[in-house]
């Protein structure tokens, strides 16, 4: 798939029509320019790419200090992530597991995840880890309390241990994430999401897995 398709690919992800002007390539990064025929979802596969969108207002939670054992909900500086009801998560202690210090958020049933901010944002990424490895592939959808829905995966399989970012922005500044994933028979784990406002101009969107 040649750069063009794969970025045409991304912003069609949301299921409305986006118009790309120009697309270029920088050391295997696309680079695409674009006029939003309404909002603009970006999404991201590649965390530098993502993270240099707004490096300087971005947080970060390594969820390196989240409290031990079952739990529906984890409070944490600037965000709250909750798994989906009826369900549980619990910290990983692994830094196989883990792609920021050493620990992890370990989900093995719960299929949903929200994330609510502190204050409005319309960055947000994250690592997931041995995500979709168990043979059958798996979309991830997220879903802003303002009526974006984006696929961030699409019929994806991951292999064992294995970390990939996902990310996205949007034009419209939002206070709540929800992640729905597909995967069936799989646990995995989620580490080093970052969040905040960036400025949406020219968008870096990664053209490689
Ligand atoms: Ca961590
Ligand atoms: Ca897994």
């Amino acid at each position: 798939m040649n750069q063009t398709m794969k970025c045409q690919q991304l912003m069609c992800c949301a299921g409305r029509l986006y118009a790309v002007i120009a697309v270029g390539a920088v050391g295997g990064v696309g680079l695409c320019t674009q006029s939003a025929l309404g909002d603009l979802p970006t999404v991201y596969t590649q965390e530098q790419a993502f993270y240099e969108t707004g490096s300087a207002t971005l947080k970060k939670q390594s969820f390196e200090e989240i409290e031990s054992g079952e739990q529906t909900s984890y409070s944490c500086e600037g965000v709250t992530l909750a798994c989906e009801a009826g369900y549980t998560m619990r910290r990983h202690n692994a830094a196989s597991r883990a792609t920021d210090g050493a620990r992890s958020v370990m989900i093995t049933d719960a299929r949903q995840l929200v994330l609510t901010f502190d204050s409005p944002v319309n960055a947000v990424g994250f690592q997931l880890i041995d995500f979709a490895d168990a043979g059958e592939p798996a979309d991830l959808v997220v879903t802003t309390d303002t009526g974006e829905v984006v696929k961030l995966l699409d019929d994806f399989y991951g292999r064992n241990g294995e970390a990939h970012f996902v990310g996205v922005t949007t034009a419209e500044p939002f206070t709540q994430l929800t992640v729905t994933t597909t995967v069936t028979n799989d646990g995995f784990y989620l580490d080093e999401c970052y969040f905040g406002q960036v400025e949406i101009g020219e968008v870096m969107v990664s053209a490689g897995e």
